[in-house]
């Protein structure tokens, strides 16, 4: 069984890793070695600490894991979930009635909605959007642009597959 064998390997030849087996895991773990400014490890380091991370790694991992969910996003076709959140006064004339046709319209790819009466006049929603990423775009944008919204934004996350 050949294993480990490279640790003659310069730690940051690129893409290359050490491979280190473990019974619990799908996928072994592979542990590299970046060179990384020491100024800017600094900043990394303080910026970690500040989000509640406890550990290098896992910050690390997050951080490729988002690349990975905004490439997922690049592709028309990929299968991807959103979040839709929206701000909107309620008193626009038929705002109401324009975004709830819109989600019947879309009922298939709106997986849920949360609606907070956040004062007299103002309505906070979230909605959760699953499909093609074009789809959930187009319907994040009619939504984001009806008039009356006072804000619109539109999260975007992965089905979690592949991570
Ligand atoms: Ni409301």
């Amino acid at each position: 069984m050949k294993a480990h064998s490279d640790s003659s390997r310069s730690a940051d030849s690129p893409l290359r890793a050490r491979r280190v087996r473990s019974p619990r895991r799908r996928t072994p773990l592979s542990r590299i070695g970046v060179a990384i400014d020491s100024d800017l490890l600094d900043r990394f380091d303080r910026l970690i600490r500040e989000r509640g991370y406890t550990n290098r790694s896992e910050a690390f991992r997050d951080l490729i894991r988002d690349q990975l969910v905004e490439q997922s996003w690049e592709s028309p076709e990929g299968q991807v979930v959103g979040t839709v959140t929206l701000v909107y006064d309620h008193h626009v004339r038929l705002l109401n009635e324009k975004l709830v046709d819109l989600q019947h319209d879309h009922y298939h790819h709106i997986l849920a909605t949360l609606h907070v009466h956040l004062d007299p006049d103002h309505c906070l929603e979230v909605l959760v959007l699953r499909g093609k990423t074009e789809e959930v775009r187009r319907i994040a944008d009619a939504l984001i642009a009806t008039k009356g919204v006072k804000h619109g934004r539109l999260t975007v996350t992965t089905t979690g597959a592949g991570l």
